[in-house]
C-alpha cells in the first residue's frame, strides 16, 4: 500500500479554508447563501438553473424528450449556474434549492412558481406532470421508481467516492480507490446483468430510470468521466455498452447533453438554452467561430 501521511483526527473538526483539494474554493461546511443574487426568469413554463454535469444532463434530456413528444408545456429556459464560481450560493439559487446543488427547477406552469430540487425529484415531477416516461401499471411503476432511486443512492459512490479519489484528490490513496472501484464495478455489473435481459432498465420501455442512469454510468462506458473506462475495464460490460450506445443515438439525448455545457468540443456546448432554435444557431456560430468543420 502507498504511504499515507499520518493523521490523528482532533476532538472537534475545524474548517481550515484551503482544505478540500480541487474544490477548496467552493467547499464549505455551512449551508445558506453567501451573497445576494436573484435568479433570472425567462418566458417559458419551466425555468431550469443548472450545469451540464451528469446530474444536470438528466433533466435537460428529459425536457428534450418531452418536447420531442409534443408536450409544449415542457418548454424551458436553461440558465447557467457556474458551481466553480459559487453561483449555487447566491440567494436566489438557495431559495430554489437550500442544498446549493444543481439542478434546480422552478415550475411556473400553475401560476405560483413551485420549486423542485434533487434531480430524481425533478424527473419524477416532470414524468408525472406529463404522464410520460414513467410506466403506470402496478408492476412497471414500482420497478421504474426502484431503479430511479437506485441511481440516486448509487451515483454518489461513483462520483463523490470513486471519481473524487481517482481523479481529484491531491494524493492517490490506494485504500480509497480500491474501496470505491470495487463498489463501482459491482454497480456496473448490476446494470450489465439487468440489461442482458432487458432492452431498457425497466424492460421494453425507455423511462426516467434510463434517463437518470445514462448520464453517469453511460459516461463511464464512453470514457466521459474521470478517464476511468480502462481502469474500470468498462468495455467488459457488454450489455451496458450496447444500451449506452443506443441511448447516445437519441436526438433528444444529443440535444440535452449540449445544454448548460461549458467543457468539451465548442460545437457541443449550448451554455444557455432559451429557444428550441438555439441548438441550430449556436452550433453554426460555434463551428464558424472555430474556423469550420473539416
Ligand atoms: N443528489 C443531487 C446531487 C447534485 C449535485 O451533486 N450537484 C453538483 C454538480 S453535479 C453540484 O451542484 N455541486 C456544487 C457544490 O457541491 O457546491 C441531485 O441529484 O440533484
Amino acid at each position: 500500500m502507498n504511504e499515507v501521511p499520518p493523521y490523528v483526527p482532533p476532538k472537534v473538526w475545524q474548517w481550515e479554508k484551503g482544505n478540500g483539494g480541487e474544490f477548496a474554493s467552493i467547499n464549505r461546511p455551512i449551508a445558506g447563501p453567501t451573497h445576494d443574487k436573484p435568479l433570472p426568469v425567462g418566458k417559458h413554463p419551466m425555468q431550469l438553473y443548472s450545469l451540464g454535469t451528469p446530474n444536470g444532463v438528466k433533466v435537460t434530456v428529459l425536457l428534450e424528450e418531452l418536447l420531442a413528444l409534443g408536450f409544449t408545456g415542457a418548454e424551458y429556459d436553461a440558465w447557467l449556474i457556474n458551481i466553480r464560481d459559487g453561483d449555487q450560493f447566491g440567494s436566489g439559487f438557495t431559495a430554489a434549492n437550500p442544498n446549493s446543488k444543481i439542478p434546480a427547477l422552478m415550475d411556473h406552469s400553475a401560476g405560483t412558481p413551485v420549486r423542485v430540487f434533487e434531480s430524481g425529484a425533478i424527473l419524477l415531477h416532470l414524468a408525472e406532470k406529463f404522464g410520460a416516461f414513467l410506466p403506470s401499471d402496478p408492476a412497471g411503476r414500482p420497478e421504474c421508481l426502484s431503479w430511479l432511486f437506485w441511481q440516486m443512492g448509487s451515483a454518489p459512490y461513483l462520483g463523490g467516492g470513486f471519481g473524487h479519489f481517482y481523479a481529484y484528490a491531491p494524493v492517490k490513496i490506494e485504500y480509497c480507490i480500491d474501496r470505491y472501484a470495487m463498489e463501482v464495478k459491482r454497480q456496473l455489473d448490476v446494470l450489465d446483468r439487468r440489461l442482458a435481459e432487458n432492452q431498457y432498465i425497466c424492460g421494453d420501455e425507455y423511462t426516467i430510470a434510463d434517463i437518470a442512469i445514462w448520464p453517469w454510468y453511460g459516461a463511464v462506458v464512453l470514457n466521459k468521466v474521470y478517464e476511468a473506462a480502462e481502469f474500470l475495464d468498462a468495455a467488459s460490460y457488454k450489455h451496458l455498452g450496447r444500451w449506452t450506445r443506443e441511448i447516445a443515438e437519441r436526438d433528444a439525448v444529443k440535444r440535452g447533453r449540449m445544454v448548460n455545457r461549458t467543457s468539451g468540443p465548442l460545437e457541443e456546448q449550448l451554455r444557455e438554452r432559451h429557444d428550441a432554435g438555439d441548438f441550430a444557431t449556436r452550433t453554426q456560430d460555434k463551428i464558424e467561430a472555430s474556423g469550420g468543420v473539416s
